[in-house]
């Protein structure tokens, strides 16, 4: 039978459940990437499950995140922490500084054909080489170097057909900010997106990448690019070569959906305030004043990305606007170095630019938060409330084009007013040093962990009661994100601190939330549609476990914080009839009873509302395997109890 890319991988990785839409297979995996802001609660978890070494073909710990260092010794005893596990469990080591995981996965590790898992939710990066790379909760991925395999719903797989070839100006970014303005933030859910069409040839490995990293945002399972001679070109510049082997689809090879982009016919894009498929054409907004430029994150900070900004300055001997204040944050120190050999740093320095280190930076909220009221265009991939670190600024999602046409002239404006584009040619090699990539020990025995005040215990729940009762904490609106539920920015140096880190739980919505929490022992959360989209950060779970969160009642979840809840032993509930969320407020008190035999017997569980006196029907939807884990308190639990890494 033809098959599809992503058919291809998957098939050749399933170890249990059949290959069909909506049912659960458990895959093998053979990749793991962790960053430091996740990083730390994965280890601490894989050290949990008692495996002396990691058992995948390939595991590396990036250090990109939580790089500032600023007022303490939490970020500098994370990265000791991190550095010795790695060097004792078998996994490489990226130091910081090193860049950001995605960017120098894609360039020095990532392989046409395998599976990678990665506790950040931009893990699907990879997809432009060809991988099949999904993000998940930490937990998941200690699992997966466990030699555990990864589970997921068999996804609808969409082709996305490419016609035609980009118009000068116009770039990868703005081929998914159409797909975000055409299909939404919970419009990839379920979903696998692959690319093809003849518009792909002209896309280099840089690029797709920029398209699979932001398929975060449609909620999808993964996006991925076939693995062809554009691949084969890159990986030979990386000196990599050898990685390559070809993986495209078959002739006649069938898709669940199919979706037509015609690249002529493509237009300059941006994402509005406050949410990534907020978007509109740039004409439509030319001329709105900006106060601050970004460049940078995992989306858009290759060589050519920096290079075009570069060229765009310096060909038109452009200063930034004095009204801009513009960053620049290279994705690695590959970028760096190669920016600098080729005068493209020089370019950026001479024209105003503030150049930052090789990391997330303000696109995690870490520095250069905008002005009150402002307006900032970033070529990031999320631009949700307050996320920036000034809740009432507005933050504008674009390419590196809209970007430098916006830094220069002050003001939102079409990048093809600026005239001749800048041809950026990828090189035939790039400069490659691995020097701060450090490999595992040789002998482990040698190696001891260091812990420093920060690196608190994991909190473990125990097996679900029979019977949960509590309080409506919270009620809340749709596409409710993890950066609501724990917010990142001054917030992420407690990553490895659960207690501390659990204070930050909705904050920005109610301060006194985990106050609330604490004193009436846990209770319930009330959402709406597409609740927990956005990371993958599984403390959007675990501080609330550990504040006694019991269930979460939403309208539809996003993937990976279903999972997360799951893990960490919080039901995800969602309502049999959607209407049923106007019978609940904040305050009323719930119960839920009968769970064991109920969770078993059907997907249908009775919900009393004791304050109002009514009843109404949840879903849950959970596989025989997630039964088991929520009754165990927790995938943790779990797994240590089955005595089989799962
Ligand atoms: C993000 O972009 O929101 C993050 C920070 O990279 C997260 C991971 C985290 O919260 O540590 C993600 O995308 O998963
Ligand atoms: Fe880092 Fe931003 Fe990418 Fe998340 S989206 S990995 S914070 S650069």
């Amino acid at each position: 039978m033809a098959k599809n890319v992503a058919q291809k991988i998957l098939e050749e990785h399933i170890v249990s459940g059949e290959p069909v839409q909506g049912r659960e297979v458990a895959l093998k995996i053979d990749q793991t990437i962790t960053q430091d802001a996740t990083g730390t609660m994965a280890y601490l978890q894989f050290e949990a499950m008692g495996v002396d070494r990691v058992k995948t073909e390939l595991s590396v710990s990036y250090v990109d995140h939580n790089t500032l260092q600023y007022g303490g010794f939490e970020n500098a005893d994370d990265h000791r922490f991190l550095q010795t596990v790695a060097a004792k469990y078998g996994i490489y080591f990226s130091r910081p500084g090193n860049g950001i995981c995605h960017q120098v996965h894609l360039e020095r590790f990532g392989k046409p054909g395998k599976t990678l898992l990665g506790s950040d939710s931009h893990t699907p990066t990879a997809g432009g080489l060809g991988m099949l790379a999904m993000g998940a909760g930490g937990l998941d991925v200690a699992v997966a170097m466990g030699g555990g395999p990864f589970s997921i719903i068999y996804p609808k797989i969409v082709l996305v057909n490419l016609k035609g070839k980009l118009q000068p100006w116009v770039s990868a970014k703005d081929i998914i900010l159409e797909l975000l303005r055409r299909l939404s933030v919970k419009g990839g859910v379920g979903k696998i997106f692959e690319y093809g069409g003849e518009g792909i040839k002209n896309l280099t490995v840089p690029d797709r990448a920029t398209i699979t990293n932001m398929g975060a945002e449609l909620g999808a399972t993964t996006s991925l690019f076939p693995s062809d001679e554009v691949t084969r070109e890159f990986l030979k510049a990386q000196g990599r070569e050898d990685d390559w082997v070809e993986i495209t689809a078959d002739t006649g090879a069938e898709y669940d959906e199919v979706i037509e982009i015609n690249l002529d016919e493509l237009e300059p894009l941006i994402a509005q305030p406050h949410s990534p498929d907020n978007v509109c054409k740039v004409t439509d907004i030319a001329g709105l004043k900006v106060d601050q430029v970004c460049i940078g994150s995992c989306t858009n900070s290759s060589y050519r990305d920096l290079m075009v900004v570069a060229e765009t300055l310096k060909k038109g001997g452009h200063k930034v606007h004095s009204e801009v204040s513009m960053t620049v944050s290279p994705g690695s120190r590959q970028v760096l170095d190669m920016i600098a050999h080729s005068n493209g740093l020089v370019g950026l320095i001479e024209a105003g630019a503030r150049i930052l280190e090789n990391t997330c930076g303000p696109c995690i909220g870490n520095g250069q938060s905008p002005p009150s009221g402002g307006v900032s265009l970033r070529t990031f991939n999320r631009n949700f409330e307050g996320r920036s670190g000034t809740k009432d600024a507005g933050v504008y999602l674009c390419s590196p084009e809209v970007a430098v046409a916006a830094a220069i002239y002050g003001k939102v404006t079409d990048p093809r007013d600026l005239g001749e584009y800048p041809s950026v040619k990828l090189p035939e090699r790039f400069i490659i040093d691995d020097s701060m990539i450090i490999p595992p020990a040789e002998d482990p025995s040698t190696v001891e962990i260091k812990r420093g005040p920060n690196i608190q215990p994991l909190p473990i729940k125990e097996p679900l009661p029979d019977e949960i009762r509590g309080r409506v904490l919270i009620k809340l609106g749709d596409n409710i994100t993890t950066d609501h539920i724990t917010p990142a920015g001054t917030w992420l140096k407690y990553r490895s601190n659960v207690p501390k880190y659990a204070e930050s739980v909705f904050s920005a919505i109610d301060p006194k939330f985990h106050e609330k929490a604490k004193q009436l022992h846990g209770g319930f959360v009330v959402g709406g549609e597409n609740y927990g989209q956005g990371s993958s950060r599984e403390h959007a779970a675990l501080c609330p476990m550990y504040l006694g969160i019991k269930a979460v009642i939403a309208k539809s979840f996003a993937r990976i914080h279903k999972d997360n809840l799951i893990n960490f032993g919080i039901l995800p509930l969602t309502f049999e009839d959607p209407v049923d969320y106007n019978t609940i407020d904040e305050g009323d008190d719930l119960e839920l009873s009968g769970l064991k035999e109920g969770l078993s017997s059907g997907d249908t569980l009775v919900l009393k509302n004791l304050t109002k006196g009514t009843e109404i029907k949840l879903k849950h939807g959970y596989s025989p395997r997630q039964i088991e884990i929520i009754k165990a308190g927790g995938k943790l639990n779990y797994t240590k109890s089955s005595g089989a890494v799962a």
